[in-house]
């Protein structure tokens, strides 16, 4: 079996006492690593300032090596908030309003790829699979390619792939397009994503179906795939059962005694629809008066990616959004919206699912959203909450047992909190089991076999 060499923009390094961090991503490419032996490089997240980075610093665990390099401040800048988080990251998700596009931070997004590159390719063996990940990192392969290596090199995208109305709206598009074709696997995480990426190398006349998963675009061929990302559904089902006796969900537990809880839990990111979602439920109460004092939406946030201002931005509006929906609805006795802006531990996540009678999952755009499954598998299956789910969520294609929302429609996503709300024992059964049936059968570890499948020679 090949050696698998893993590239992602932040590695989930083990801390001293070999625990890597939670999270099924890690867990289910740690694995795969054991199984294969190799390696997993990065950035370490660490700033050389303007130096010149010292070499890969290399920590070996088993057969696994973690290999990570520091990046200097203008690399930071540039390719990192600059074109991967204020380009890629607005673009993949229908936000063109929000691209700023600035040619010293496409330039350094090619710059640093190709500083990459040149880290990574001495460790690389003839024989080595490489599976490169997420947006981050398209032109890794090709400056891979122009060193002369020969592997087969695999990318995942984690988030969507958009029209090509909206990607060509990127002055770099073609560099983009161009860097992908010198993969050997392009993965995405729907058919849907698929779609859109044949129709923009249909668009430009660069590219050609040639069927059965086949694309041949500048002049190579490569197989492109869906590979809907997943969750360790059962590991974390039992986790969800366990939490349940863990204090602090013990205590959230005690404080909604007598009322229903909604919850939601999402990065701050534009992406995820949290001011559309407030505005819902602020329109299910206004229209179910009965419900006022009888149900609790927690929202849980943690800040991301603060040194972007339409982040900043945006964690001002909320939290002022949920101020003053609280300080028009509130009573002597109770508070409608929980907003906690941090980040909680996996257990406790976990327990709070499973006491969530709703879990509100409506993103206006999302790759697939991970909570959505996390919050399926973590049910009492004797008395299961309801999933709501926006329509743009990748995972909406295999979560048929939801109830799906266009987040968009504040009245819609309002009912169908009514509708969750008031759902009857059986048919909430009945929803659950064909989800978490479908996720047991596909979970993460499948996902990482599929994809490792289509990339062995
Ligand atoms: P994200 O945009 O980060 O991921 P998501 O898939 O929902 O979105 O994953 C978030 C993860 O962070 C989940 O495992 C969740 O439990 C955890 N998390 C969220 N809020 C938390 C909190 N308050 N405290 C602790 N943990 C929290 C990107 C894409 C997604 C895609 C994933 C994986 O945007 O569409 O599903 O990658 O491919």
């Amino acid at each position: 079996m090949s050696r698998l060499v893993i590239v992602s923009n932040r590695v989930p390094v083990p801390d001293k006492g070999g625990i890597a961090p939670a999270g099924g991503l890690a867990v289910a490419l740690k694995a795969a690593l054991e199984e294969r032996g190799g390696i997993w490089m990065g950035w370490s997240g660490k700033s050389s300032g303007e130096h010149e980075p010292q070499p890969l610093a290399r920590l070996q665990q088993g057969n696994i090596t973690y290999a990570l390099t520091d990046l200097t401040d203008t690399d930071v800048e540039e390719y990192y908030h600059g074109f991967a988080n204020r380009v890629l990251w607005p673009i993949c998700h229908y936000r063109l309003d929000l691209a700023e596009y600035g040619r010293k931070e496409m330039a350094g997004y090619f710059r640093v790829n190709r500083f990459f590159a040149h880290r990574l390719a001495p460790l690389i063996e003839p024989d080595d699979l490489i599976w490169v990940h997420d947006y981050h990192l398209i032109p890794l392969a090709a400056e891979l390619r122009q060193m002369g290596l020969k592997n087969r090199i695999g990318f995942f995208l984690h988030i969507p792939w958009p029209p090509a109305d909206v990607l060509f709206t990127m002055p770099v598009h073609e560099q983009i397009m161009r860097g992908l074709s010198h993969y050997d696997v392009v993965g995405f995480q729907t058919d849907h994503d698929l779609e859109n990426f044949a129709g923009c190398l249909r668009r430009e006349g660069i590219g050609d179906e040639l069927g059965e998963g086949r694309y041949s675009s500048h002049g190579r061929t490569f197989k492109g795939g869906a590979y809907a990302i997943s969750i360790e559904t059962a590991a974390f089902a039992e986790f969800a059962q366990r939490a349940a006796s863990n204090s602090m969900v013990k205590k959230a537990r005690l404080s909604i005694e007598g009322r229903s809880l909604i919850i939601g839990v999402d990065r701050l990111d534009y992406s995820k629809g949290i001011t559309q979602r407030i505005d819902a439920f602020e329109r299910f109460i206004l229209a179910n008066p009965a419900q006022q004092g009888r149900v609790t939406y927690l929202q849980i946030t943690p800040k991301s990616r603060s040194e972007v201002p339409e982040y900043e931005a945006m964690q001002r509006t909320v939290a002022e959004q949920a101020g003053r929906v609280n300080g028009a609805l509130s009573a002597v006795d109770w508070v409608p919206i929980r907003y906690i802006n941090r980040s909680v531990g996996r257990h406790i996540l976990a327990g709070l699912y499973r006491l969530g009678k709703v879990g509100l999952v409506t993103p206006l755009r999302d790759g697939m959203n991970l909570v959505a499954k996390e919050y399926v598998a973590a049910q009492n299956p004797d008395d299961p909450g309801v999933l709501v789910l926006s329509r743009f969520a990748g995972a909406a294609r295999e979560l048929k047992g939801s109830l799906l929302v266009n987040p968009y429609d504040i009245e819609g996503t309002a009912n169908a909190m009514a509708r969750a709300l008031s759902m009857p024992l059986e048919e909430r059964k009945e929803r659950w089991q064909m989800m978490m049936d479908h996720l047991l059968e596909h979970d993460v570890s499948r996902w990482c076999r599929d994809f490792l499948k289509d990339l062995a020679p």
